[in-house]
């Protein structure tokens, strides 16, 4: 029993590490700030580099969430703002990175159980192109990229 449960932990951590062939979008260094109050939006960030082709990132699927929106922030008038979009594009070989002031996923009631130090699992859904799945880490409110 023991030895099946750790095989199944080492399949996961190879499947977070090893996402997508060569020629296919990967992403990496995925992680989540949870928010400062319970029952606030969180905000998720990952990094992806395109593949061989130009896409775009979809969706981006938590099931730690209710609901995910994907967000991008501008400046109005001296006003940082944020507005839902419905993808987020991904240059053929070029590097996105959904940051704090950029580009970010937004997810809605988030599992309060969910603490700084742990990790959910992420999915981000492209245009013609595999899934990925990682796992994100969680920071605390406020904190910075871990
Ligand atoms: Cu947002």
């Amino acid at each position: 029993m023991r030895d099946r449960i750790s095989a199944v932990v080492a399949t996961g951590l190879m499947l977070a590490g090893c996402s997508g062939s060569p020629g296919e979008p990967r992403a990496n260094d995925a992680w989540i700030r949870l928010p400062a109050v319970a029952g606030r939006p969180a905000a998720a960030y990952v990094t992806i580099t395109g593949g061989r082709e130009a896409t775009q990132l979809k969706t981006m699927q938590v099931p730690a969430a209710r609901l995910v929106e994907l967000h991008r922030t501008s400046a109005k008038g001296g006003m940082m703002s944020m507005d839902p979009v419905d993808a987020i594009d991904v240059p053929a070989g070029g590097t996105v990175k959904l940051a704090p002031g950029g580009d970010h996923a937004m997810l809605f009631d988030l599992e309060p159980a969910l603490k700084a130090g742990g990790t959910t699992k992420m999915t981000l859904m492209f245009d013609h192109a595999p899934a990925i799945e990682l796992e994100a880490k969680l920071v605390a409110p406020g904190g910075s990229a871990p």
